[in-house]
């Protein structure tokens, strides 16, 4: 602990799952210990979020160059960070955040900001010779969260005539992580076959799960239904359903009034999204929605929550942005009971433990969550351990970005062997 300071930061710039560029940090520390972490990149992303530094320069990649955030790791962070102790975090990231002196990190960039922050973060627990899930979240960190397996994709993740971005089949009712995982791996399988078997496309969206042109957002619920039960599991037992509507995507004026244009169903408002959730979950085995409304519909999802609420765990994610100031508000608000958990959204490993003890401290849960665009960095797997959340979503059973993470699941799991827990609440 006393040798790990940091004695070297440099950055590059690499490529994530769509082919976009995105930072890679890496860091030296003075007991030899070298290691690296790279940064997601959304899609579907709040307006609130910590500030994606781009170099806007069209010659390069469309605009979506990050060489700006690059130097400013290299020439700017790396000075100020050299010589402090590795396993001190919460100094590292508050003086990258000094530095920035931004509510929204987009002097230096989170990108920048958060490439540090997790490559500073592994490196300490390297040096420690602890596991990172151990490091970040202590002895206690045992439990292997459920995963969330986005099988069927819409919205702006997909090119098709979905509305809903994410289709997750949860497998609560498996005894451990491997069989939940297989559980639901076989089950995307069988949709897999369920699709071409009429005719539809087995192309998969950006997080690996399939993108076919439905005649409804519930058809897609239904066929899912189906390709669990022909995969011999109950429905609502063994597996069950979430959603994330992403419905800022939708939404014409960011607040009440929506579109659901790619599946033509027409318009509505937040009243008749509620009512057509409150339909659903009557209907199917849904057990968590995210976003059902748009990030500036704070009253549609306070009216969602209470009527939802005591069946289902309602998640905020572009409304709170993995930033304790719009979680406080939700909090008192009864906005959810629930926030979606992504580093990048905020920008520092730090910060983001503060956002998941704020939702701990308020009763409500926290899910766990990559981005559309990711990288085959495996940190969300230990970091979602660390934070004991109970569940987390990194997409589809295809895509090496995403299968990274289920894997290194797996490992803890095999690490722990029969100390390691797995239960949804
Ligand atoms: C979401 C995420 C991850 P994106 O909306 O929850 O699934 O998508 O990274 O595009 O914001
Ligand atoms: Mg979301």
């Amino acid at each position: 602990m006393i040798n790990n300071r940091i004695t070297a930061l440099r950055a590059m710039e690499i490529l994530d799952s769509r082919g976009n560029p995105t930072v890679r940090v890496f860091v030296e520390l003075s007991d030899g210990t070298m290691t690296s972490a790279s940064v997601p990149s959304g899609a579907s992303t709040g307006e609130n979020e910590a500030v994606e530094l781009r170099d806007n320069d069209k010659k390069r990649y469309g605009g979506k160059g990050v060489l700006k955030a690059v130097a400013n790791v290299n020439e700017k962070i790396a000075p100020e960070l050299t010589g402090m102790h590795a396993h001190d975090q919460a100094a590292v990231d508050y003086k990258m955040i000094e530095m920035d002196g931004t509510p929204n990190k987009s002097k230096l960039g989170a990108n920048a900001i958060l490439g540090v922050s997790m490559a500073v973060a592994r490196a300490a627990s390297m040096s420690a010779h602890i596991p990172l899930y151990e490091y970040l979240g202590g002895a206690g960190a045992r439990r292997i969260p459920v995963p969330c397996m986005n099988i069927l994709n819409g919205g702006e993740h997909a090119d098709n005539s979905v509305d809903i971005q994410e289709f997750m089949a949860v497998p609560l009712g498996a005894p451990n992580f491997r069989e939940g995982l297989r559980y639901v791996a076989e089950t995307f399988h069988i949709l897999k076959g369920l699709l071409k078997s009429r005719g539809l496309s087995t192309g998969v969206g950006d997080e690996g799960g399939f993108a076919p042109n439905l005649g409804s957002n519930e058809e897609a619920i239904e066929i899912i239904i189906e390709a669990i039960e022909k995969a011999g599991y109950k429905p609502g037992k063994d597996i069950s359903i979430a959603l994330d509507s992403a419905a800022s995507s939708f939404s014409e004026n960011n607040r009440d009034k929506y579109d659901l244009k790619w599946s033509g169903a027409g318009k509505t408002d937040s009243e008749g999204l509620i009512k057509m959730a409150e339909e659903w979950v009557s209907k199917y085995p849904i057990v968590l929605w995210e976003d059902p409304l748009a990030e500036n519909d704070w009253k549609g999802f306070q009216q969602f929550t209470k009527r939802l609420g005591d069946k289902i765990e309602v998640v905020g994610d572009d409304i709170f942005v993995t930033n304790t100031n719009y979680i406080a508000r939700g909090i008192k608000e009864g906005t959810a009971n629930s926030s979606l958990i992504k580093l990048n959204q905020i920008g520092t490993v730090s910060e983001t433990i503060e956002a998941v003890r704020m939702c701990r401290d308020a009763g409500w849960r926290h899910f766990m969550s990559h981005r559309s665009g990711e990288t085959s960095d495996t940190f969300l797997a230990d970091f979602a351990m660390a934070m004991d959340g109970g569940h987390l979503k990194t997409g589809s059973a295809s895509r090496s970005e995403r299968l990274a993470k289920y894997n290194r699941l797996l490992e803890i799991e095999y690490e722990l062997g029969n100390r390691a827990l797995y239960y949804w609440k």
